[in-house]
């Protein structure tokens, strides 16, 4: 612990040197959560640090999550210098949607509106009329179903077909999924829900349906982090990654919290949910990049210029 405390307190004095600020997902380590929490910067969901980076007068912003919103702060904030502990921390679905053959797709339907989920490229975004986070998915494409537009979806397949249920709407999906939350087995959970009775449900929309299909609440982490500290519920099954435990817990100290399965053995925390990538985020290598800046975005003026027009789409419908 002493090492660990000396450790963030020379973080703390690099972020106040270099005047940079912190921004954290929910679903990195606690430490960096908290850090970020108490040195000025904020702990959110791909919506709000997109927000957030905006809105920060800090001339370096330092992103703890996966590549994808380092992208897009960067897209966001050319300005400003932007961090990440690791840059080789990426994500399935930005993996499983390449930019070459995403745009192939889109080229061989010209007459769909293209609505991509924010975990992707900003080579994939710069394609795209409209970017969406899990919080806004369902709004977008309910309005743009409502002008009659049809609509070609990338890459999570399971939100796609959530969006599509709910909406109605006339959609084509890519086929990319999570490799955290396809984990989540529907059978096991019937089971646990059997076990906790008074507990409700809570799943984010890139499990698979037979999953969501169980939920009290499918929603976004800002969402479901919103239904532990609103619902009257003593304890919650939670179907997404295990990092958001640490912002329930904060505000929800009494509520009793069990992850939902994955490998089909009951709610064991060695077989919590936890994304590979995000947990490339570590106390040790974010304070190597203050030191050396040596895993910085950069993007390319050009795709730049193209991605940020769906991304602020986003902002300025979210508002
Ligand atoms: O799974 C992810 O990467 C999520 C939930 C991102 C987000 O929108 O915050
Ligand atoms: Fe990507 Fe899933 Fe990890 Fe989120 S949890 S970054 S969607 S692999």
């Amino acid at each position: 612990p002493g090492e660990k405390d000396a450790l963030k307190d020379r973080i703390r004095a690099l972020l106040a040197a270099q005047n940079a600020v912190l921004v954290a997902h929910y679903y990195t380590d606690a430490d960096l959560q908290a850090l970020a929490e108490e040195t000025g910067g904020y702990v959110a969901d791909s919506l709000e640090m997109a927000r957030f980076g905006t809105e920060s007068d800090a001339e370096t912003l330092v992103v703890c999550g996966v590549r994808f919103m380092g992208e897009t702060a960067k897209i966001l904030n050319p300005e400003k210098r932007v961090l990440m502990p690791d840059l080789g921390a990426t994500c399935s679905l930005d993996e499983g949607c390449p930019a070459d053959a995403f745009r192939a797709f889109c080229d061989a339907h010209p007459d769909h509106t293209v609505v991509v989920y924010a975990n992707t490229s900003a080579q994939v975004k710069a394609r795209s009329d409209w970017v969406v986070t899990s919080s806004i998915a369902l709004p977008v494409v309910e309005h743009l179903a409502s002008e009659g537009k049809k609509i070609l979806w990338a890459p999570d397949k399971h939100l796609g077909h959530y969006v599509e249920r709910v909406t109605g709407a006339d959609m084509l999906l890519w086929d990319g999924a999570c490799v955290v939350h396809e984990e989540f087995k529907s059978f096991a959970l019937e089971r646990v829900r059997k076990l906790h009775p008074d507990a409700a449900v809570l799943v984010h929309p890139e499990s698979p349906d037979e999953v969501v299909d169980q939920a009290d609440v499918v929603g976004s982490t800002t969402q479901l982090i919103k239904a532990v500290a609103e619902m009257p519920n003593p304890e919650f099954i939670v179907a997404t990654d295990a990092g958001i435990f640490w912002k329930m817990h904060q505000l929800a100290p009494g509520k009793k919290l069990i992850p939902a399965p994955t490998a089909g053995e009951g709610a064991t925390c060695e077989s919590c949910a936890h994304c590979p990538w995000m947990a490339m985020n570590a106390l040790q290598n974010l304070e190597r990049v203050l030191q050396t800046w040596d895993q910085e975005i950069q993007i390319d003026a050009e795709v730049r210029e193209r991605a940020v027009m769906p991304i602020q789409r986003m902002l300025d419908f979210a508002r």
